[in-house]
């Protein structure tokens, strides 16, 4: 039976239909927060919902699950700083030769540069970074025992909280805001990468007070029996705790979350972890089984969950756009005897790519990309093209920001509404060297010098010869078509030719 409304009934269910429709419709105008959640050093066969390697990361793979994994992500440098500043600027870094790897150098940003915080900040939004800086810092010699600026508060963010540099280079000290974190005023902190201040204890000359044994470099000085890369002296207060440094970061991330969201908050939580010195909380040793390296990525992986879990608890996650990706590709050896090598197993950090960390193969660069915005992306797995020089101009049409940076494309449709294409083509870098992605193609130009590294025996891609590659058919990079396919070559090297020397 079908009752008739009373015309009151009726009018204030319109009116309550009206009324939610155009909060909705608020709703949807409001710009979401965000919060880019990024690693360090970890490949795309780290992520258990990549499907290559044999680590379970759970609380990444919800998210990735939920969210759009993309299977064609890329950071723009195989190492950190070029990729940080790429991922801030949306700028090559090999247009900046200050952009390479950084230790103890001052900042490599001009302030007067467009940044996403900066971009962000102008479209009213509050910014915050928490975590790995390895930007630089200062413009002269850096006194830590004064405010330190230029650095992130003077390119964008309103907040920061960093790791300096890396978490194997001194100084061992978080820096708030310009300010080294409890720093005793008695007890100044000197800085040093070509000497030793006289009777420090260092890696080299004191093995005995070694609680991690370094493989190369990093044998300056000891901080919690941990060798550093350079040396430091004083400031005993301010150094940091290894083992409790993902919840340090983990807990001021949540805290910022909590207490910024009276207006849109972006949020740049830079992990360190799987970054050397692998220094996983107690509570996480063992649980991988493959030794720190493992144990540190399970570690991050219940960081992002726990920061996930507490934007759900704060209704916030309807309203907060997340991506997670990493800077550059994995390594195994990077300094320290840790087992990364001994206990990885079947363990496949590369995925099915050639190369890792500092290499102009795939695996340099191919990294876990994920966007996440509940209510509003649909779960999918992306093969479309996407690199994270293309964040700043993204986000910027998301929000309705004119600005632009030189070098991204708004691929805002694709990375956050499920619809459009990805790039064509895109330049990659490697300790200062350069190749081409081009639709499924790889070109990799000749270049000198050692074809592996060092200690780390990571392929770098370096060749006598052009290096051309059909990602589609040959992932792993080991037919080199170049002679089989002259025009193909002809085409790459001369779409290669013409962005690089386009140096403005
Ligand atoms: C290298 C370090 C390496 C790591 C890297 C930076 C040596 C021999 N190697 O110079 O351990 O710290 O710099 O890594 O010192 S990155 O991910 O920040 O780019
Ligand atoms: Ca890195």
């Amino acid at each position: 039976m079908i009752k008739r409304l009373h015309p009151f009934v009726f009018a204030l269910s319109l009116l309550i239909i009206y009324n939610s429709c155009s909060t909705s419709k608020q709703k949807e105008k409001k710009p979401p927060n965000i919060i880019l959640i990024y690693l360090d050093d970890l490949g795309y066969g780290d992520v258990s919902s990549y499907g290559s390697g044999t680590l379970k990361t759970p609380n990444i793979d919800k998210i990735s699950n939920s969210g759009v994994r993309f299977t064609k992500g890329y950071s723009a440098s195989a190492t950190c700083t070029p990729s940080r500043y790429a991922l801030l600027t949306g700028t090559y870094p090999w247009r900046n030769k200050r952009a390479k790897i950084l230790t103890g150098a001052n900042l490599i940003l001009d302030t007067l540069e467009l940044t996403l915080p900066k971009m962000l900040k102008n479209k009213g939004y509050q910014t915050g970074i928490i975590g790995k800086w390895h930007l630089g810092l200062g413009n002269s010699k850096i006194n830590y025992n004064q405010k330190i600026s230029p650095g992130p508060n003077e390119v964008g963010f309103d907040y920061s909280f960093i790791l300096p540099d890396t978490q194997d280079r001194v100084p061992t000290v978080y820096i708030e805001n310009g300010n080294v974190v409890n720093l005793d005023p008695q007890d100044p902190l000197e800085v040093d990468f070509e000497k030793n201040f006289e009777g420090q204890p260092t890696g080299k000359e004191n093995p005995e007070l070694l609680s991690m044994k370094w493989h190369h470099g990093h044998n300056g000085s000891i901080v919690n029996g941990v060798p550093r890369i350079g040396f430091m002296k004083g400031g005993e207060k301010a150094k940091w705790s290894d083992i409790d440094m993902a919840d340090e970061f983990l807990n001021r991330a949540k805290k910022y979350t909590s207490e910024n969201n009276n207006k849109p908050f972006f949020l740049f939580y830079s992990l360190q972890q799987p970054h050397v010195p692998r220094t996983p909380h107690p509570r996480f040793k063992g649980s991988s089984g493959m030794g720190p390296r493992g144990d540190a990525i399970l570690e991050a992986d219940w960081c992002i969950g726990a920061l996930y879990s507490h934007l759900e608890e704060n209704k916030l996650l309807e309203n907060t756009l997340l991506i997670i990706s990493s800077d550059n590709g994995p390594v195994l050896n990077d300094g320290y005897y840790d087992d990364a090598v001994e206990k990885l197993g079947p363990h496949t950090p590369s995925g099915p790519f050639r190369g890792g960390k500092y290499s102009l193969f795939e695996a340099g660069t191919r990294v876990p990309f994920i966007t996440h915005w509940k209510g509003t992306i649909k779960p999918q797995i992306s093969d479309e093209m996407v690199s994270q020089i293309d964040i700043l101009n993204s986000i910027a049409s998301l929000i309705g920001s004119e600005e632009k940076s030189k070098d991204g494309e708004d691929l805002s449709e694709v990375l956050f509404n499920n619809t459009g294409s990805g790039r064509n083509e895109l330049i990659l870098e490697a300790q200062q060297k350069t190749a081409l992605r081009h639709k499924n193609w790889a070109y990799i130009p000749p270049y000198n010098g050692p074809k592996v590294t060092k200690y780390t025996q990571i392929e770098v891609g370096y060749s006598d010869i052009h290096q051309l590659y059909n990602l589609e058919t040959d992932p792993s990079q080991k037919n080199n078509l170049v002679e089989s396919n002259p025009e193909k070559a002809e085409e790459l090297i001369e779409r290669y030719q013409r962005i690089v020397s386009d140096e403005n």
